[in-house]
């Protein structure tokens, strides 16, 4: 077990300062104008901007013994290792288990850079939601007016797209159908956004646009389209000039199709479907299947610094900040915003942010409702879907402090609900 607290007052200073220099500050209409039902649609799930506004002073202390419980039950379930940093108003905590690589046994760090799978949709929103800010693109508008013909239906909004309400269907249902097959099969592949949404077009749309919230990687691949088509700029350059070097994300990169995580990172193990089978050293791969929907590479800290300075509206105005947060309803705890999931735990606080999944890395990166606490863990494996739920246990450890530990002593552990779009792949 490694667990330390390491004050980080001036660093985080720092950040701040430097955010003085972000653009998009300016003070934005106050009207965040709710979704309207486009003429024939049926706008079903209309988000709501309601729920969740437990305030940050009224969080209990992290309980860091829960926490380093929850990763040492990750490993007994089969991740060679499993972390977690909290950053908490100045003060990060750490606590690290495992091993960040099986070959050599170097124990993992909260240092070590990994990839973030999904976690990449919130840095993909932000750009666009500053795009919003800019005067560049309307979240009510058609997709296909910015890029025309790419959409079968001109009803699919940019809103639509962003909030996993388009019916987009995810092409990458049948690309992992096979876990360890369909991943060697893209690992080294590169794709053009066009033949990703090619995929997707083989298959009717889920739901007609707006009705249904119906999360898909299809969503998101358009969402880089739409940066390329409107800055003139790769994906990666406008990660890296809006987010990644205003917030100095040292350790935040997007590389894509190059396979290498560079620097000190942890190794990705995928879990195959045959049991007992042996893990497979997933770490080298373009993640070019998911691009602008899941290829980012980032750290502990990066990812607990991007979701703090989101929420606390250091990224876009307080009007598109209001847009990501308009919620459609995913169960009965979490709701999804724009690139943003809300969950809702035990204790009745709300946390913002988001999870990801790819092959050997299960993130999740989620901060308080001002920003001030935020807390990123990591196994180093995936498609164990046991695994993945105990590590949501480090959200509770990290906001709900000991009440979660008295919590599941009263009633089974929460259980995550998951929308099984493809065999295995758990979704939420
Ligand atoms: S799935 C999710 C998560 N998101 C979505 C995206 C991401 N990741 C993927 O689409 C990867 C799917 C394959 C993952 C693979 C594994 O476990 O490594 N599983 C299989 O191949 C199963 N046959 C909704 C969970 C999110 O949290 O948003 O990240």
């Amino acid at each position: 077990m490694v667990s330390r607290t390491v004050g980080t007052g001036s660093a985080l200073g720092a950040v701040l300062l430097s955010l003085l220099a972000v653009p998009a500050q300016a003070a934005a209409p106050a009207d965040a104008k709710a979704p309207s039902a486009t003429a024939g649609t049926a706008d079903a799930k209309a988000p709501s901007a309601t729920a969740g506004t437990a305030a940050a002073d009224a969080l209990a202390a992290p309980d860091m013994a829960g926490l380093d419980a929850v990763l040492r039950t990750a490993l007994t379930q089969g991740a060679p290792g499993a972390m977690a940093r909290i950053d908490d108003n100045g003060t990060a905590r750490t606590a690290a288990e495992g091993v960040a690589d099986r070959s050599t046994g170097r124990a993992l760090s909260t240092d070590d850079r990994f990839r973030v799978g999904s976690v990449t949709k919130s840095f993909s929103a932000v750009v666009l939601l500053q795009l919003v800010d800019e005067g560049k693109v309307d979240l009510d508008t058609s997709v296909n007016a910015y890029l025309p013909g790419l959409l079968p239906d001109d009803r699919i909004t940019v809103r639509h797209v962003l909030s996993h309400r388009s019916g987009l269907y995810d092409y990458t249902n049948d690309m992992f159908a096979q876990t360890v097959p369909g991943f060697e099969a893209v690992r080294n592949k590169v794709y053009t956004y066009q033949q990703l949404v090619d995929l997707s077009l083989r298959k009717p749309l889920n739901n007609a646009p707006g009705a249904a919230y119906s999360y898909s990687n299809t969503n998101f691949v358009v969402v880089g389209m739409l940066i390329e088509k409107l800055t003139g700029h790769p994906v990666g350059t406008e990660y890296q000039n809006r987010v990644i070097e205003p917030l100095h994300l040292t350790d935040t990169s997007y590389v894509h199709p190059a396979t290498a995580i560079a620097g000190r990172h942890a190794n990705g193990y995928l879990t195959p479907d045959a049991a007992g089978a042996a893990l497979v050293d997933s770490t080298e791969q373009t993640v070019s299947w998911a691009q602008s929907a899941g290829a980012v590479i980032s750290s502990t800290r990066d990812l607990d610094t991007f979701f703090s300075a989101l929420l606390a509206g250091r990224l876009t105005s307080a009007a598109q900040l209001a847009q990501m947060r308009q919620w459609v309803p995913v169960n009965s705890t979490q709701g999804y915003g724009l690139g943003l999931r809300r969950r809702d735990l035990s204790c009745g606080v709300s946390v913002y942010g988001h999870t990801g999944t790819v092959q050997g890395f299960y993130t999740y990166a989620f901060t308080s409702e001002d920003g001030s606490r935020s807390i990123t863990a990591l196994a180093n494996t995936s498609n164990n879907a046991t695994v993945l739920n105990t590590m949501a246990g480090t959200l509770e450890s990290a906001f709900c402090g000991k009440a979660a530990a008295k919590a599941a002593t009263r009633s089974a552990a929460p259980v995550e609900r998951h929308e099984d779009i493809a065999p295995g792949i758990a979704r939420d």
